[in-house]
């Protein structure tokens, strides 16, 4: 069997993990959609994969699983989670962390100023994936849900915040070359296929010339 790198697509429920997965596939409708996990506290990892595609795709929930009602569950899925990555790092050519854009100013507001101990989750989760030098590309999804206006404010807001932590925000394609602590970001649609065409681009770019 010839061997596949994986893309991994990581992101608290409900941002549009499994519609982006969709929009990558040779054949959609083989695709159920719900192939990332599992009910019950085992972090279920299943890739997914098509003869005719050169890659596999991962889909695994990220830190702060919104559904999970318990705590436990909650650090038990994010240990999973980090044993996943710590195992598995090396197999995945680049990573899709997606953000629900109409949630990110509540998760700043949460994490950032009303606890200014607590990194936002996100910025922990991009972190983490960059410790194991895997190229990232951030995915804001929904942007049809809201206006010009809004989605400038919103990006500025977490292009500030983030830069707090090290890690430069850059609008993808703008990033200067080889600077590592830039993490380029796309605005999204799956709804809408908006970028479409950019992100298979950059999956292409990411396939072909590999991690550096
Ligand atoms: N308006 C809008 N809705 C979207 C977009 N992408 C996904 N959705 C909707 O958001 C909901 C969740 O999408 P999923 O793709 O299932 O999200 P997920 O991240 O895979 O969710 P989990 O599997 O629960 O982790 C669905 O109702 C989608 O139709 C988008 O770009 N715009
Ligand atoms: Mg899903």
């Amino acid at each position: 069997m010839k061997y596949k790198p994986s893309l991994l697509i990581i992101g608290n429920s409900n941002v549009g993990k499994s519609s982006i997965t969709r929009l990558l596939l040779p054949n959609p409708r083989k695709f159920k959609g719900k192939a990332g996990k599992q009910p019950g506290s085992t972090l279920m990892i299943k890739s997914i994969e098509f003869p005719q595609m050169p890659y596999k795709i991962v889909d695994l929930p990220g830190f702060g699983y919104m559904k999970s009602p318990s705590r436990r569950r909650e650090e038990h899925l994010k240990k999973q989670l980090i044993i996943h990555i710590e195992k598995h790092h090396s197999e995945y050519f680049l990573g899709l962390v997606v953000l629900n854009i109409t949630r990110i100013e509540d998760e700043l507001i949460k994490y950032h100023i009303q606890n200014t101990t607590t990194i936002p989750l996100t910025i922990e989760l991009i972190q983490f994936l960059r410790e194991y030098g895997l190229p990232l590309l951030v995915i804001l999804n929904k942007i049809d849900k809201v206006s010009v206006f809004d989605r400038k404010r919103i990006i500025s807001s977490m292009i500030n915040t983030i830069y707090d932590y090290g890690i430069h925000l850059n609008q993808v394609d703008e990033e200067k070359n080889k600077d590592q602590s830039l993490v380029p970001f796309l605005e999204f649609s799956a709804l809408k296929k908006i970028n479409l065409d950019i992100l298979k681009r950059k999956i292409n770019e990411h396939l072909q010339f590999g991690r550096s």
